[in-house]
């Protein structure tokens, strides 16, 4: 019996690898996540390229069911997409396939490789961020070298539910007194409620159902930019 298989060589142009010592600043104001299951049946590059126009400025490609050829893939595509607008992609949880596909580094729960082993693979010049779900995890991932934290969950969020329970905007305050790196505040994030995080001290903002669910993918992302106060 043949048996029958997908590509076997990679169908996008594979980038040189490098691990670049030279950090690229990054600008993690408006922060998507992907999510597949909310895209509405549109592909991530579709809604990715809509809300970059929209005033999104990183990228995490999420993706927990993926093959792992499929996913480099995935995100190779996502890459030389972003690339064009100078926009990072991070990718969640996979340092192999952040470096196979040549993204600008990966985000990191508290389950997943330890900062310093990421570190040594990926070298000096990935970003590498690091979710936090309170005041202790935020301070190690500091000292330990990370490039942004990620707090979460702020609000309470259908997105992701087995989380601690919401910090809401008090956690976010005391968090900010305590780390000078930038703070992005993910969970439950809308237009209604991004000026408030804001105001508590977050650096930055990252959705996933705000933009990845809407209609319109690139009027959200304007409109949350506009409400943060940062069109
Ligand atoms: N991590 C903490 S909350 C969350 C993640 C990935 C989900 C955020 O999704 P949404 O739709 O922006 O609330
Ligand atoms: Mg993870």
């Amino acid at each position: 019996m043949p048996c029958i298989r997908s590509a076997q060589t990679n169908s996008v142009p594979v980038p040189e690898l490098s691990k670049s010592k030279r950090k690229k600043p990054a600008d993690y104001g408006l922060y998507l996540v992907t999510d597949r299951d909310l895209s509405l049946g549109r592909s991530h590059h579709e809604v990715v390229a809509a809300a970059v126009k929209g005033g999104v400025s990183c990228v995490q490609l999420r993706e927990k069911e993926l093959d792992t050829r499929d996913l480099i893939e995935e995100a190779r595509h996502l890459k030389q997409l972003l690339e064009h607008y100078g926009v990072p992609l991070i990718i969640n949880d996979r340092v192999d396939v952040a470096l196979a596909a040549g993204a600008d580094g990966v985000h990191l729960g508290q389950k997943d490789m330890l900062l310093a082993d990421a570190r040594r693979l990926l070298g000096d010049g990935a970003l590498i961020g690091i979710s936090a779900e309170c005041a202790e995890d935020a301070v190690r991932a500091e000292k330990e070298g990370a490039d942004y934290i990620a707090i979460s969950p702020v609000y309470a969020s259908a997105t992701k539910t087995d989380t601690a329970p919401p910090l809401g905007l008090s956690g976010i305050g005391a968090v900010r007194k305590l780390v000078r790196l930038p703070l992005i505040g993910i969970g439950g994030i809308n237009d209604a409620n991004i000026a408030d995080v804001v105001a508590a001290g977050a650096d930055g903002i990252a959705v996933i159902s705000a933009i990845v669910a809407a209609p319109s993918p690139e009027e959200a992302a304007r409109l949350l930019r506009r409400r943060m106060g940062r069109a």
